[in-house]
C-alpha cells in the first residue's frame, strides 16, 4: 500500500510502519493514516493489539514544521494522540531513533514504549520558540515525574536510550530486534488487563515542592521567553487542571506562541541552516575528495584554533612554521588551551592527549607534502599568501585542496599563483577557531566543484557550519560588519556615546556591544588595519594614539579600574568626543535609542542586499545563518536578512533614505534590490532559492 504507513496484521497483532522520509515528519497525511490505523485496530475484531514502528533514520522527528503557520490540515495531532489514549486495545511504540517533539507525543499516548539503542527521546519544541502541543506537557509529567519533564521542555535535549528507560519515559531497552520484541509485548498486553493510559498517572507527577523548586529556578528566563513562561504553567496544570481541559490549554498556548515573532523566526533559522548546507549550482554527482590528513600553515592564535578543529574531529594534522622558536610557541599555546579545558572538566587527560597525539609540528613548507588540505593560516598580506600559494603549488600533493583562511583577500589572486586554481578556495574560520561555528567556505572564479564539496564536508566533519559564499572584500561577514563599525563610530561623532551604542544591541539580543568588543580586541588591532589602508575612526583613532587600547590597557571606550572586565562609563568621554566632533565639523544632537538600533542594524541589511545581488551569497537565509554562528546574533531575531523581512522592507527601505539624508551618507540609501523589493512589497525570503 503505497503511503506514509504501512499496516500489516500477524497472528493478530496489527503493525503500523511509518515510511514519510526523509525524517517522518507527521504531515496531514501521515496523521491521516496513524489515526486510520487506530481506527482499523479497534475495528477489527481479529487485531488484539497494535505495534507503531517506523522505517528510516528517525522513529519521528515530530510535528511537520513547514505546516506552521498555514491553515492547519486535519486531523489535528491531539486528535491522534487522543485516539491512541483512548483505544481499548493496548499499543506499543517500538523507538528505533529520534522520537522528538510531537513524534514523543504519540509515543507517549501508547500503552508501552520499547527504545532501540539508538532512540533519543526529547521535546525540543522551546528551540523553536513553542511548547509541546499534543499532550506532551501532560502526558511526559506522568511518565517521569513533573521536575524531570519540566527540564526536558527547557533544555529542549533528547535523552538517549538508557536514560530514557531511567528516567520512566521509556518501559524497556531492546539491544535487538525491536520489531519482534515489541510485537511480543503487544501480544503478551493483550492478554492482561489494558495499562492504564498514561494520561491516568496522576500519581507520576511526583511531589510539587520539586516541580515548584524546578519552576522557581527558570523565573528569570520565563522574564524574557514566553515560551519558558507557558511550559511552567502547563506542566503546573497537570497538578491543577483535569487533563483534557489541561490539554485544551496547552494547545491554545502553542497556537498564541506559533504567531509569536521570536518562534517565526526560530522556524527560519531551522530552515535557513539546512538549506545553507546544500551548496547551489552542483554538477550532479559531484563527489568530495577523501581527507586522511591536513596541514595548517601558521602556529599563530588563528592557525592553533583550526588544527585543533581538525584533531578535535580525529584527522591528523601537522601545524606548519617558518622557525622553530615560533612552532614551540604555537605549540605551547595550543596546548595550554587544551589543559584549560581539562582543568574546567569540560575535557578529559586521556582525550587532551589523544587529540595532542593528533596535532604535530614541523618547520618549512614541505612539511605539508603529504596533507590532502592544507589550510593557509599566516600573516593578512597578499605578496606573502602569494608566495606561500606559488611554493604549495611545488610541494602540495596532486588533488591536495588548497584552503586559505584569510579573512578579507582576494582568493581568485592567491589561485593564479598557482597551476592550479581549482584546487583553491577560501575556508575562513572565526575566532576562537575551536569554539566559533561558523566556516566561510569561499568559492573562488576557478574552484572546483569537488574541492568546494571536499571543504564543506569537511567543515561538517569539524562540527562547524559551512555556508558558501564567493569572493568579496571581507566576504558576507565582515563586509557586512564593517558597515555597523563604521555606523557605531559615526553615531558617536554626531552625539551618542559609547554606553548607548553597546546598550542598544545588548537589548537587541547581542551579549556585547561592538564598544566593549572593541575594548577587548583591543582598539590596537583595528587602528593598526586602517592606518594601512589610509582609511579612518577619528574616535577609536584618537584612543588609541593616546595608548588606549582597550581592556589591556585599563582603558579603552570605558575605563577598566584594577583590572576589571566589564567597563565602566569614562566621565571624560562626552567631552573627547565633543572635541573631535567639532575638529570633524559634525554638529552633536541627542540620538534617540530606536534611531542607534536602526542606524547600526540597517546597514548591515543594505550591504546583505548588495552581497545577494552580486551573488556573493546564494539565499538571504545563508546571510543569516553567518550572522547567527559567526557573530553571535540572537536567533530569536532570526539573522539580519530575516529580521528586515520582519520589519518589512518598506519600511526599511524608507529608514536608510532618511538616514542618507541625515547624514550625507549616500552609500546608506537603499540598494537596488532592496529598494525593487520594497517597492513590490515583497521580503528576502520571496527571493528564488539557487538550485
Ligand atoms: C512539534 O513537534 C510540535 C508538537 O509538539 C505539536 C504539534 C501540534 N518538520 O536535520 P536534517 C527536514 S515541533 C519538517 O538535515 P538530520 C529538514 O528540513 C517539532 N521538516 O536531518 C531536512 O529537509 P531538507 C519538534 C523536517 O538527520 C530533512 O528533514 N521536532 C523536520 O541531521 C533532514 O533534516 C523538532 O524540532 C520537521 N519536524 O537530523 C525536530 N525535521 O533535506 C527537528 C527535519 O529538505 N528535526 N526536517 O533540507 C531535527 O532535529 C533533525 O531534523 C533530526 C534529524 C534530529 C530529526
Amino acid at each position: 500500500m503505497a503511503g506514509p504507513v504501512r499496516f500489516e496484521v500477524e497472528d493478530g497483532i496489527a503493525v503500523a510502519t511509518i515510511a514519510n522520509p526523509p525524517v517522518n515528519a507527521l504531515s496531514a497525511a501521515l496523521r491521516g493514516a496513524l489515526l486510520d490505523a487506530v481506527r482499523r485496530t479497534e475495528a477489527d475484531p481479529a487485531i488484539r493489539a497494535l505495534v507503531i514502528a517506523a522505517e528510516g533514520r528517525t522513529f519521528i522527528a515530530g510535528a511537520d514544521i513547514s505546516e506552521f503557520g498555514k491553515p492547519p490540515l486535519p486531523p489535528p495531532l491531539p486528535e491522534v494522540c487522543a485516539a491512541l489514549d483512548a483505544c481499548p486495545k493496548p499499543i506499543v511504540a517500538a523507538i528505533h531513533g529520534a522520537a522528538l517533539g510531537g513524534g514523543l507525543e504519540i509515543a507517549m499516548a501508547c500503552s508501552a514504549r520499547l527504545v532501540g539503542p539508538g532512540a533519543k527521546l526529547g521535546l525540543p519544541e522551546v528551540k523553536l520558540g513553542l511548547l509541546p502541543g499534543s499532550g506532551g506537557t501532560q502526558r511526559a509529567p506522568r511518565l517521569m515525574g513533573a521536575a524531570a519533564a519540566l527540564k526536558l521542555m527547557v533544555d529542549g535535549e533528547p535523552l538517549g536510550a538508557k536514560a530514557a528507560v531511567a528516567a520512566g519515559l521509556a518501559d524497556a531497552l531492546v539491544e535487538d530486534d525491536l520489531p519482534a520484541a515489541a510485537k511480543a509485548q503487544a501480544a503478551t498486553l493483550a492478554v492482561g488487563p489494558l495499562p492504564e493510559p498514561v494520561s491516568r498517572r496522576d500519581a507520576g507527577l511526583g511531589p510539587r515542592e520539586a516541580f515548584e523548586k524546578a519552576a522557581a529556578a527558570l523565573a528569570k528566563r520565563a522574564e524574557t521567553e514566553p515560551n519558558i513562561a507557558a511550559c511552567i504553567a502547563a506542566v503546573r496544570d497537570a497538578y491543577e487542571t483535569p487533563f483534557a481541559q489541561a490539554v485544551a490549554k496547552e494547545r491554545e498556548a502553542f497556537w498564541a506562541l506559533i504567531k509569536d515573532p521570536r518562534s517565526q523566526a526560530l522556524r527560519h533559522v531551522f530552515f535557513a541552516e539546512r538549506e545553507a548546507a546544500k551548496i547551489p549550482n552542483m554538477p550532479e554527482g559531484t563527489k568530495p575528495r577523501a581527507v586522511g590528513r591536513a596541514a595548517v600553515l601558521g602556529a599563530g592564535t588563528m592557525g592553533g584554533g583550526i588544527a585543533m578543529c581538525f584533531a578535535n574531529a580525529g584527522i591528523p594534522v601537522r601545524v606548519i612554521e617558518t622557525d622553530q622558536a615560533a612552532l614551540d610557541r604555537g605549540m605551547a599555546r595550543l596546548r595550554g588551551t587544551y589543559d584549560a579545558s581539562v582543568k574546567r572538566g569540560s575535557l578529559t587527560e586521556a582525550a587532551r592527549d589523544a587529540r595532542m597525539a593528533l596535532i604535530e609540528g614541523a618547520v618549512g613548507l614541505d612539511a605539508a607534502s603529504d596533507a590532502d588540505m592544507i589550510v593557509e593560516a599566516v600573516f593578512e598580506e597578499m605578496g606573502l599568501k602569494k608566495e606561500i600559494f606559488g611554493t604549495l603549488d611545488r610541494v602540495a600533493k596532486p588533488g591536495a585542496v588548497l584552503a586559505s583562511n584569510t579573512s578579507y583577500l582576494d582568493i581568485d589572486e592567491m589561485a593564479a599563483a598557482t597551476s592550479r586554481p581549482g584546487d583553491v578556495l577560501g575556508m575562513h574560520f572565526f575566532s576562537p577557531a575551536n569554539v566559533m561555528k561558523l566556516l566561510e567556505v569561499v568559492r573562488a572564479r576557478h574552484t572546483s566543484p569537488d574541492a568546494l564539496a571536499t571543504a564543506v564536508e569537511v567543515g561538517r566533519k569539524l562540527a562547524k557550519v559551512p555556508v558558501v559564499v564567493g569572493v568579496c572584500y571581507g566576504f558576507v561577514g565582515n563586509r557586512m560588519l564593517a558597515r555597523r563599525t563604521a555606523q557605531a563610530e559615526r553615531l558617536l561623532l554626531e552625539g551618542a556615546l559609547p554606553e548607548q551604542v553597546d546598550a542598544a544591541l545588548t537589548g537587541f539580543g547581542f551579549r556585547m556591544g561592538p564598544f566593549a568588543m572593541s575594548d577587548l580586541a583591543g582598539i590596537d588591532v583595528g587602528w593598526r588595519a586602517r592606518k594601512a589602508s589610509g582609511r579612518r575612526a577619528p574616535v577609536a583613532d584618537a584612543l588609541a594614539a593616546a595608548g588606549r587600547y582597550g581592556q589591556k590597557t585599563g582603558s579603552g571606550f570605558y575605563l577598566y579600574p584594577e583590572g576589571a572586565r566589564a567597563g565602566v562609563p569614562d566621565p571624560e568621554m562626552p567631552a573627547l568626543i565633543a572635541r573631535i566632533a567639532e575638529a570633524e565639523g559634525v554638529q552633536r544632537r541627542e540620538i534617540a535609542a530606536e534611531e542607534i538600533l536602526d542606524r547600526l542594524v540597517l546597514p548591515m541589511v543594505n550591504e546583505g542586499a548588495r552581497i545577494l545581488e552580486e551573488g556573493v551569497a546564494a539565499r538571504a537565509g545563508d546571510i543569516d545563518v553567518v550572522w547567527l554562528h559567526g557573530y553571535n546574533w540572537p536567533a530569536w531575531r532570526g539573522g539580519p536578512m530575516h529580521h528586515a523581512d520582519a520589519l518589512g522592507l518598506a519600511h526599511v527601505a524608507a529608514r536608510l533614505d532618511e538616514f542618507a539624508r541625515i547624514t550625507g551618507d549616500d552609500s546608506l540609501k537603499p540598494a537596488p534590490l532592496l529598494a525593487r523589493l520594497a517597492a513590490e512589497g515583497r521580503g528576502f525570503a520571496s527571493l528564488k532559492q539557487p538550485g
